[in-house]
């Protein structure tokens, strides 16, 4: 085994986003692309020698060769000893808490999550620190700079590790130790969680569905649920991870998750559905005839957690991403305890998290987590809700009629418009920002503004600011309306307008929360002009 040192030269657009560095597979294939990216990782973080990194993936096309690379390159930078799931295979939440547990100097995850994969689809390369989170903003900059000027990079001549199986083996002078990807995460889910009343649950009739999307869950949700907890051989569908997720898009929301969502809406619907994404950090909750949107999913955990052994002992405090509902808020209220907003992104809940200022945090997107991990957990807010139904004796629909009539509806919605021109969509943004000033006090579509500002977030405890996330619009009764541009897309620029309106009146409690929300779409659309900057008649994609 020689140690090459390879010259090259820096790769324009290696910014990491909200969530790691992704772009299409061709483009990571492309010449040196993913051995750039890597060695400005370790030359971000102050180089690897010594250290043990955690490695996996979410199997999309590309993952085996990709996992390759960065053995080789861990390996020709001096790292001690890498842990990779077997077939390089790991789930996000399962890579955190093998970080964690390890007490690993960091990780290398290799997903771009909810974004379809194949050698057309997108790849993606996501940094996580040893903590088991996402990079915060101060090494993702590090990185990105190092991107900007690297010059060389090193990467160990050697055959291919093989994967499949658990064991140790050698790389040159490094140990790569091949764990089962699912154990250690099923182990940390058995001292969260009541199992036991999981599992009489099933054996009361209780009937479930998950749609593991063809995604990495298949094999955890399998374990976890089927054997573990007796729900019947069958519970999970489509649990056979595939390279192109089946050509699906492995984004669990009523749009993606169709197949499901018509069952549990039909006639013979088991009583509770649920779905995760590509990576296996997100999660979508739906009962018999009852679609949870994520907003309610993370403030009806916050409301009932005593119920789960992890947390009879009551939350610290709970976060949500600035644009998620505010439902969570009037939970924490009720609870007396501390509420944070971020900006979207899970990074910017690890401080938080580690300074134990949170217990339990989410966003609008599907994602919910706690302080078991540093990533959202998509099982983890699955067997959640498992838990709270054992518990409460109750159905879905029951449970969210209760907490609406205790806390009030916040009907939610976001509309995304996809593949937008990156300019037409720059400058739609520049237009609200230049009317932030004036905005408070008008009346628009029949709503008054009480308040207009871009998004920024200081960090309570490192301090540290980040700015430029997201335009708010606050309306007199509490409605609101939020504008910012995705930072995980690859093709173009993907608007997100994110839409909220709060009812009181238990009357009201049951619309179609497009119907409710239909003054804020308006008020939208009077302030950022959506349809004739985006040539786009509607969203395409409704969640
Ligand atoms: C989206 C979501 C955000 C989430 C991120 C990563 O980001 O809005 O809430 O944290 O994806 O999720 P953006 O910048 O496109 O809005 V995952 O499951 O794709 O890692
Ligand atoms: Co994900």
């Amino acid at each position: 085994t020689h140690i090459r040192t390879v010259p090259t030269e820096p790769i324009e657009g290696q910014k990491p986003g909200t969530s790691g560095l992704r772009k299409k597979t061709p483009v990571f294939q492309g010449h040196h692309y993913l051995e750039n990216f890597i060695q400005s990782i370790w030359n971000g973080i102050g180089g690897v020698e010594g250290k043990t990194l955690v490695l996996g993936g979410d199997g999309r096309h590309f993952n085996s060769q990709a996992a390759q690379v960065v053995l080789r390159m861990a390996a020709a930078s001096g790292a001690k000893k890498v842990i990779v799931g077997e077939r390089a295979l790991l789930s996000t939440p399962a890579a955190s808490n093998l970080i964690r547990k390890r007490g690993a100097d960091g990780g290398i995850i290799l997903s771009a999550s909810h974004n379809p994969g194949g050698p057309e689809g997108d790849f993606g390369v996501k940094y996580n620190a040893g903590n088991g989170g996402p990079a915060p903003e101060a090494i993702t900059d590090k990185i990105f700079e190092a991107t900007k000027t690297i010059t060389e990079f090193k990467i160990l001549d050697s055959q291919d590790v093989g994967l499949a199986g658990t064991g140790t083996v050698m790389l040159g002078d490094m140990e790569i130790e091949i764990v089962d990807p699912v154990a250690d995460y099923a182990e940390l889910m058995k001292e969260i969680f009541d199992f036991d009343a999981i599992h009489a649950l099933f054996r009361s009739g209780f009937s479930m569905r998950f749609d593991a999307m063809h995604a990495v869950t298949g094999p955890y949700a399998r374990m976890i649920l089927e054997e573990e907890l007796g729900a019947g051989p069958g519970t999970v569908i489509n649990a056979i991870p595939l390279p192109d997720f089946g050509k699906g898009h492995p984004d669990p929301n009523p749009i993606w998750a169709k197949t499901l969502m018509d069952e549990m809406m039909g006639d013979h619907a088991p009583d509770f559905g649920a779905a995760s994404d590509g990576d296996g950090d997100r999660n979508m909750i739906v009962g018999k005839h009852c679609y949870v949107t994520p907003s309610d999913s993370l403030a009806v955990l916050a409301a009932n957690a005593t119920l789960v052994p992890a947390y009879a002992g009551g939350l610290k405090g709970v976060a949500r991403s600035m644009p998620t509902s505010g439902a969570v808020d009037r939970v924490a209220e009720g609870l007396g305890i501390d509420c944070y907003a971020t900006p979207t992104g899970w990074k910017f809940f690890g401080n938080l998290l580690d300074a134990g200022r949170a217990t339990l945090c989410g966003e609008e997107s599907a994602g919910t987590g706690s302080d078991h991990v540093r990533e959202k957990d998509g099982l983890w807010a699955v067997l959640f809700w498992l838990n709270v139904l054992a518990k409460k004796h109750c159905s879905v629909a029951e449970l969210m009629e209760d907490h609406w009539k205790a806390y009030g509806r916040n009907y939610y919605s976001r509309h995304d418009y996809e593949g937008v021109d990156s300019d037409a969509a720059s400058a739609l943004m520049d237009h609200v920002r230049a009317q932030l000033g004036t905005l408070p006090g008008t009346a628009v579509a029949g709503m008054t503004v009480a308040s207009a500002e871009e998004f920024a977030y200081d960090d309570p405890v490192d301090g540290s600011r980040s700015e430029k996330q997201g335009l708010q619009i606050g309306f007199e009764g509490g409605a609101r309306l939020v504008l910012r541009l995705s930072g995980t897309g690859t093709e173009g620029a993907t608007l997100r307008v994110y839409l909220e309106k709060v009812e009181t009146d238990p009357t009201q409690f049951a619309l179609d929360p497009q119907v409710a929300l239909a003054p804020v779409i308006a008020a939208a659309e009077a302030i950022a002009g959506i349809k004739t900057r985006t040539g786009r008649s509607e969203p395409d994609v409704i969640t």
